[in-house]
């Protein structure tokens, strides 16, 4: 070891380094160590975003900005502090592979229509009486419903209701632009105009885990909304038994026509922690924003620990040990790269062996207020 270090330091090797980099050559033995380590090292650091900050930007922004002036959409990203500085123009992204971002949109507003190759999905937070328009489809929004729109399709929103909107929204941004197959381009009219009738997709899909016949044949997004009262359903049924030593009560938004995830890039999950649930910690190699629909509790990671109530999203980071505890009934909506791992078959998973599964608590995250 000793040996090695002094081979490392010595002035041949270092001189030599410095001479190939002027030819714009890289010595492996220098780089190795940093790039094949054991298990993964995370850059994205966990992270916690209270709702009254978000809530409180948006609602400045609203004053300094609108769809119609600048940009086409008011919406502020979640900006990992283990990543700033480290992506393109110092902007960083919530994971290394995943964007998310609140958006709002007032009353009479118009987000035009674009397509883009990256993958979208929404989860509404706030609000109702805006749509969103997919395929064709206006697809009226309420509060819990989860939208997808894989990449490539229209979508635009706008709001004829009555009081503001606010959403999520996770796209798989930087997983795009990283692997280069970043394409967007704007729609010819400021929005699309409807081909099929409103809220169609969900009506076609009323009876929940039954598809109609011509969905047999696989489709990019044959159901663009899941409404709220069946995913609340499902996590009804399903807490009837025992929870997931990890996860609690959780379901996964799929892809009716081929049962796959119903976005294609990223995992979308909404989970029921019931009161005084305390998970086993483990950690895998996808990584993880929650957002907290409802509720309050907290998640350990790494040994540090987090609150969250309503309205708060938090990032889990890949290979993070985590925990989670609901103070009270929680209802968490997460989204992970998981299909991105799958696709590379890299999806791994470990429980945490020691003290029953239980990380020891080291510190308290602080979160930053407005
Ligand atoms: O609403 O279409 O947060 O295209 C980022 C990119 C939202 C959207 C975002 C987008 C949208």
């Amino acid at each position: 070891m000793a040996e090695k270090m002094e081979f490392f330091q010595s002035q041949t090797v270092q001189d030599f380094n410095k001479e190939i980099e002027k030819y714009h050559l890289g010595p492996l033995w220098n780089a190795i160590p940093d790039l094949m380590h054991k298990q993964p090292t995370p850059q994205a650091v966990p992270y916690l975003w209270k709702w009254e900050t978000l809530y409180a930007k948006l609602m400045e922004a609203s004053e300094i900005f609108t769809p119609d002036r600048g940009g086409e959409r008011r919406a502020i990203y979640l900006q990992n502090p283990g990543l700033t500085y480290r992506q393109p123009w110092g902007w960083a992204s919530t994971t290394h592979t995943l964007y998310a971002a609140v958006q709002l949109i007032l009353p009479g507003e118009t987000a035009p229509s674009h397509r883009h190759t990256q993958s979208a999905l929404r989860f509404i937070m706030r609000g109702e009486g805006a749509y969103s328009i997919v395929q064709g489809e206006r697809i009226f929004m309420e509060e819990g419903d989860f939208l997808t729109t894989p990449g490539g399709l229209w979508h635009g929103h706008a709001h004829p209701g009555s009081q503001p909107m606010i959403w999520m929204d996770c796209l798989d941004i930087p997983t795009i632009y990283a692997i280069g197959g970043t394409f967007s381009e704007s729609y010819p009219e400021k929005i699309e105009q409807p081909k099929v009738p409103d809220n169609y997709s969900a009506q076609r899909y009323e009876g929940g885990m039954v598809r109609p016949i011509a969905d047999r044949k696989s489709q990019v997004a044959p159901l663009g909304s899941f409404k709220w009262p069946q995913t609340l359903a499902a996590l009804e049924g399903l807490s009837r038994f025992e929870p997931d030593p990890y996860d609690g009560y959780a379901v996964e938004f799929i892809n009716p026509s081929n049962g796959r995830t119903a976005n294609p890039n990223i995992a979308s999950w909404m989970q029921k922690l019931p009161a005084g649930f305390h998970s086993k910690a483990h950690r895998h190699t996808s990584s993880t924003i929650y957002q907290v629909f409802k509720g309050s509790g907290y998640t350990v990671i790494n040994g540090i620990r987090y609150d969250w109530s309503q309205g708060d999203f938090l990032v889990v980071p890949n290979w993070a040990w985590h925990e989670h505890v609901a103070s009270e009934d929680a209802y968490l909506f997460s989204v992970s790269d998981l299909p991105i791992m799958e696709k590379f078959d890299l999806q791994r998973e470990e429980a945490y062996e020691e003290n029953q599964g239980h990380q020891t608590i080291t510190d308290e995250f602080k979160p930053l207020q407005p």
